[in-house]
This record gives C-alpha cells, sequence and structure tokens, in this order.
C-alpha cells in the first residue's frame, strides 16, 4: 500500500508552502496551511490508521467531528517543509467530542498544529456552511496587501474596489471583495472568531498589518486567489513608484461587464450605481 509522505497531498502541500516561500509571503515561520481530506482518501494509505498522540484544540469544534486535515506545524518554516514534511506536517482527526486533534502521522519530533490552528478550524466551520466543496484555509504574509493596510482605510468596499480597478481579472476571482478584522493578536480564539465571522461572507480577509486568510476547493485554487489579490496590491505598490498618478482606470460600468460576462456577483453595495 502506498505511503503518505508520497501522497498527492503532502506533495501539493510541499509545493505551496515552498512557493509561498520563494515569493516573501512566508519569512521564517511565518504562515500556514490546513486541507481537509476525506475518509475515503485517508484510507488508501495503511500508515494513517494509529492515533500517535491526543492534542487539546482549545476550544469545540464539534461541527467537524471526524473530519481529517493535512496542516503545518506551530514554529516551522514553510522554506523547510518540503526537504522534511513529515517532520513540519501532520494530519490531524478532529476526535468525536470536538475537543482534541488526534494525530495520526507527521509532526515526527513531537511538534504540534500552527498556532492558527483554532482560526483556521473556526473558518473551516464557516466556508462549509457557504459551500461544501470547501477544503482549504491558507494564511500568509503578502508584502504589498499588508502595505495597503498601513496607507489606506480599513474599509472593505474601499479596499475591494482599490483591487477590482488595479487588474481587470480581480474582479472575476474574488467578486465578494476582501473582508477585513480589525488589527488584533494573532493566535487568539478572538481573530479566529473574528476572521470566521468574515468567513460566511468573503473568500479572503484582510488581517491589518499582518496578513491575508484565504478559502478555497482546492490548494491551486486558493493560492491563485491569494495571488490574484497581490497581484493587484503589487500593481498599486508600482503605480506609486511610477509617480502615483492614475490618469486612467477601470469604470465601475467596466467591472459590472467583466463580472457579467464571467457570471460573477459582485459584492452588493460596493459597485457605484
Ligand atoms: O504561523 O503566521 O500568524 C505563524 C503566523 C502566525
Ligand atoms: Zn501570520
Amino acid at each position: 500500500m502506498a505511503k503518505f509522505v508520497d501522497s498527492v497531498f503532502v506533495r501539493k502541500m510541499c509545493e505551496v508552502t515552498h512557493e509561498s516561500y520563494l515569493r516573501y509571503w512566508d519569512e521564517r515561520n511565518g504562515g500556514n496551511v490546513s486541507v481537509r481530506l476525506t475518509s475515503e482518501e485517508v484510507a488508501a494509505f495503511d500508515d494513517v490508521v494509529e492515533v500517535k498522540e491526543e492534542l487539546d484544540l482549545g476550544f469545540d469544534a464539534s461541527p467537524l467531528s471526524g473530519f481529517y486535515y493535512l496542516v503545518t506545524g506551530t514554529g516551522r518554516y514553510f522554506r523547510n517543509v518540503i526537504g522534511n514534511p513529515e517532520n513540519d506536517l501532520g494530519l490531524i482527526r478532529i476526535s468525536s467530542n470536538g475537543k482534541k486533534a488526534e494525530l495520526l502521522w507527521g509532526f515526527s519530533d513531537g511538534g504540534k498544529p500552527t498556532s492558527e490552528f483554532p482560526s483556521h478550524l473556526m473558518s473551516h466551520i464557516e466556508r462549509l456552511k457557504v459551500n461544501p466543496e470547501q477544503r482549504v484555509i491558507f494564511h500568509c504574509h503578502p508584502t504589498n496587501v499588508i502595505a495597503l493596510s498601513f496607507t489606506q482605510p480599513l474599509e472593505e468596499r474601499h479596499i475591494s474596489r482599490l483591487l477590482w480597478k488595479m487588474q481587470a481579472e480581480s474582479i472575476v476571482v474574488f467578486p465578494e471583495g476582501i473582508g477585513i478584522i480589525p488589527y488584533m493578536t494573532p493566535g487568539t480564539n478572538k481573530i479566529g472568531q473574528a476572521t470566521a465571522e468574515k468567513m460566511s461572507e468573503f473568500q479572503a480577509v484582510l488581517w491589518p498589518h499582518h496578513g491575508l486568510f484565504a478559502a478555497g476547493n482546492s490548494l491551486d485554487e486558493t493560492f491563485g486567489l491569494v495571488e490574484v489579490i497581490e497581484k493587484a496590491a503589487m500593481i498599486y505598490s508600482q503605480i506609486g513608484s511610477q509617480g502615483g498618478r492614475i490618469m486612467q482606470e477601470i469604470s465601475d460600468d467596466e467591472l459590472r461587464e467583466i463580472a457579467d460576462y464571467f457570471g460573477r456577483k459582485p459584492h452588493v453595495g460596493f459597485l457605484e450605481e
């Protein structure tokens, strides 16, 4: 039988963490990812059946009882995951009472899931209500998006419109716009709850002066969402370096037309009538 370390799930996690590191989105131990696996997917591997350890979750995750998540470890460096996935990743199952994470594979030197795991699980709960196909939560520190949180008012409509207008594709990829929470201490249940609340409405949530929380059906799609948001923010930064004067822009009518053409529904009230 196949070994889990050779699975497509581990390979994709290695790819995404490595690529994210190369883009300067995940310096040192910055960033974390979790991906839901189905029981059928897990059953294909005979080295992920035994519970090696039980870890306290610190909140009630019972809506996810019995669900499997492949997750990055706390304190681990994205730069290193590709070289030692069995150490820096873990496959866990949420216990039947929703209070514990049962470690089935990984964290070989005694690690634990990311400090943001409660935030991830709270966001997973919300995203599954919106769309049962959602599997991924991805947190990272994209440079130009973080910069925007210093120079722009922290208003969802304003930042969403700014990003939509930086590139024609933006509104197609995130028609609901970007959610924003107030600045808060990372790793806490409080930031987890605030993020999860936004996740019922948005697929990407800005943590001011820190980074992004993004959700999606697959690692590729979620990474792609961050790429498009960060690209738009990067264009804004480049406009600044070319003098900052905007001579012409994509109008609200043009944004509506792109969205219509691709069958997307822009966030109600974000475009001017
Ligand atoms: O995992 O990025 O927000 C390290 C972080 C915390
Ligand atoms: Zn972070």
